[in-house]
């Protein structure tokens, strides 16, 4: 089964596993023909020639350890385990070879894979079935199956009971027929004008809408005949009217995000500074305390929620350069069109943790998002990453009704974990994998959100271990900086070990940085952890013409190093990138870790979700590698410090 099988750093991965954990039998004694192989110094020119002697199609250096080396197959596997035993007898019997490990093969089965006429939710809702987002069966030209799995977390029984989630926004129609029934009035309120009425303010041109379709995206009623249905169609909507006054202050912000926070779990924001590519702001003093509360005391402790789009600057933008988005408070949402591809207006970045929907790029008029709209209307163009962090608030109302004990880390966990890949596709970033196997995008986060696989892992998920923070270092030299020269920084770390904040498995790792540039939007900033993935911190915006700020302590966050063991040495590149020569004077890079010091999913059920979710007997290539990186990361994560 392994066989056939392409060698990615996945398999490395598990491949590797299996050698620190010493696993080469197994009960049922199946091996495949793939050995792991060390050997002696000084032969490494040999392996091929080496594998090829013992009956072996090549030998492939591995690029971890020392000396190891994939010896494998010639062809796919008929027989088993004679030949293999056989071969491995003879090579371990050959000077230059070190130590045999043969490689145990299991049956895993293709995960995730739903067959789309096997769904057989029915509603009365006229524009249930245009919303492909719910339930996607190849609607409007686009991927069937490329949804966020609502059906199975409903088939379960969730549907957002008890949980309430709040529209930070333009305001709510809350006589709308399809809300009425799920709007919390008591936990909604008006701070654009100091009212209890979060009734959006009337313009001929509908603008204050943005709210009300946000609202029935994550609420609307189900089965009502009426507009569509809510990813979460029995939670109940709080309106926050605070997007509708001549300006924004840090008093309007900070009073929202921390309304009611023992009534309200979910925050939805789908605001935050200018998307013109050029700006670098983010919470104000009382904003960034409010939000601190919230995910220290709202929820009885537990924690608020904040769900925060990820922009709408396109690729002249870097979401990082918006202090909401990257905070580690916010759980910061990207989005797809229905046939997986980007937005055009998606920002990409290394904060964003996950992804769901927005409209098609396709002409189709029905590739939008289909929600609620002003005055009692529907609509199916709803669109932008603003449509897409309402849906994510939903799928995480089904998991808090799964689990109302899920604190705001959890439900951070909870994302990595379950989100997919699925058919997303990403021209300008690879998919990667981090130092502990899990599968990350640029701009996509670690996939698109699954309802189903987050509800059935939140249901038996045990609260992860106490969270700790390290300054692993700081850099307060000047360094010069120029067009055509890379500056080049580490930072060698113990995370904090022996000390009671040593942070083993890592969260959230943010980059604090002061630089000053004669062009601020063409400097470039990548970070790679000790396990060796490359986080881009910061990437070039032509239109940021900035020559005097730069950036002054500004905590450049990144979510792509979860999970990994953080001891060692981090390497920071700032360069130019553009047209005209540049130069600029890094003052500062503080490194910054945040996590735990324990594993934190010993106890939890990964592999029981695991085989819960296979579905398929047939093999696939990609399912079994994320079941090989899977496996390993579960060792990984368990093996003791
Ligand atoms: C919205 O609803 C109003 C009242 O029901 C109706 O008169 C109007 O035509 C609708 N507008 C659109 C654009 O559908
Ligand atoms: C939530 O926590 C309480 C108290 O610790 C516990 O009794 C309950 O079983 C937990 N619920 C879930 C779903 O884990
Ligand atoms: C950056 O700061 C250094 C040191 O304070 C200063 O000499 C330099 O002129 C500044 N450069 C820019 C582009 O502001
Ligand atoms: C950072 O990484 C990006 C993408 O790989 C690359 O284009 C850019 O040149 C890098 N910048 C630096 C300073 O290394
Ligand atoms: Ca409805
Ligand atoms: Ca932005």
């Amino acid at each position: 089964m392994l066989g056939c099988l392409k060698y990615g750093t996945a398999l490395a991965l598990a491949l590797l596993n299996a050698w620190l954990l010493g696993t080469g039998a197994t009960e049922e004694g199946i091996y495949t023909h793939h050995l792991l192989v060390q050997l002696h110094e000084g032969v490494d020119e040999d392996a091929h020639q080496l594998a090829v002697e013992y009956g072996f199609g090549s030998a492939r250096k591995l690029p971890f350890g020392e000396r190891l080396f994939h010896f494998y197959p010639r062809d796919a596997p008929k027989t088993r385990r004679k030949r293999s035993l056989r071969h491995r007898q003879r090579l371990e019997k050959d000077r230059r070879v070190k130590n045999v490990i043969a490689q145990e093969g299991f049956d895993r089965q293709k995960r995730g894979y739903r067959d789309i006429n096997d769904i057989d939710v029915s509603m009365s809702d006229p524009l249930f079935s245009k919303q492909w987002y719910l339930i996607n069966t190849g609607q409007a030209d686009g991927t069937p199956g490329l949804d966020l799995n609502v059906a199975e977390a409903w088939k379960m029984g969730y549907t957002g009971k008890g949980v309430t989630i709040a529209i930070m926004d333009d305001g709510i129609d809350y006589l709308h027929p399809d809300l009425a029934l799920n709007y919390n009035a008591e936990a909604s309120y008006d701070f654009s004008s100091n009212d209890p009425y979060p009734y959006p303010r009337y313009t001929d041109d509908w603008f204050n809408s943005h709210g009300t379709r946000c609202a029935g995206e994550v609420s609307a009623v189900a089965n009502n005949n009426i507009c569509g249905v809510g990813v979460a169609y029995s939670s109940k909507v709080a309106g926050i009217r605070m997007l509708d006054q001549p300006f924004m202050t840090d008093i309007i912000e900070a009073s929202s995000i921390s309304h009611m926070p023992q009534v309200i779990d979910i925050y939805s924001a789908s605001w935050g500074p200018t998307d013109d590519g050029k700006t670098v702001d983010g919470p104000r003093e009382l904003t960034l305390q409010a939000m601190a509360d919230g995910v220290n005391k709202g929820r009885g402790g537990k924690g608020s929620i904040y769900v925060w789009a990820s922009g709408d600057g396109g690729s002249y933008d870097d979401c990082n350069c918006d202090g909401y988005a990257s905070s580690m408070w916010t759980i910061s949402i990207n989005s797809a069109i229905n046939d997986g591809r980007t937005a055009l207006y998606d920002e990409s970045c290394s904060s964003t943790l996950a992804s769901t929907f927005s409209n098609g790029r396709k002409r189709n008029p029905e590739a939008g998002v289909a929600t609620t709209d002003l005055y009692g209307n529907c609509t199916l163009r709803h669109s932008g990453t603003s449509a897409a962090a309402p849906e994510a608030a939903g799928v995480f109302a089904l998991a808090l009704e799964a689990n109302p004990n899920l604190t705001w880390r959890d439900m951070q966990h909870l994302t990595v974990l379950t989100s997919k890949r699925n058919k997303l596709h990403d021209e300008v970033h690879q998919w990667r994998r981090n130092g502990v196997g899990l599968e990350f995008n640029h701009l996509f986060g670690y996939g698109v959100l699954d309802a189903g696989g987050m509800v059935k892992l939140a249901r038996d998920w045990k609260t992860v271990p106490e969270r700790f923070h390290c300054v692993a270092g700081s850099v307060q030299e000047m360094h010069k900086i120029q067009s055509g020269e890379k500056l080049s920084l580490t930072i060698s770390t113990d995370a904090c070990q022996g000390k009671e904040n040593f942070v083993r498995y890592l969260e959230h790792v943010q980059a604090v940085v002061t630089v000053n540039a004669s062009r601020r939007g063409d400097l470039t900033i990548n970070m790679t952890s000790p396990m060796g993935t490359k986080s881009i911190l910061l990437s070039r915006r032509p239109r940021d013409a900035d020559a005097k700020v730069g950036f002054d302590k500004w905590p450049f966050m990144t979510t792509h190093t979860w999970g990994e063991d953080p001891r060692g040495t981090w390497l920071l590149e700032v360069g130019f990138h553009g047209d005209a020569p540049q130069s600029g004077t890094l003052k500062e890079w503080t490194l910054m870790l945040h996590g735990t010091q324990s594993a934190p999913y010993i106890d939890q059920v990964v592999r029981d979700y695991q085989s819960k979710l296979a579905m398929s007997k047939k093999e696939e290539l990609e399912e079994e590698l994320d079941e090989a990186v899977e496996r390993s990361l579960k060792s990984l994560m368990s093996k003791s410090n």
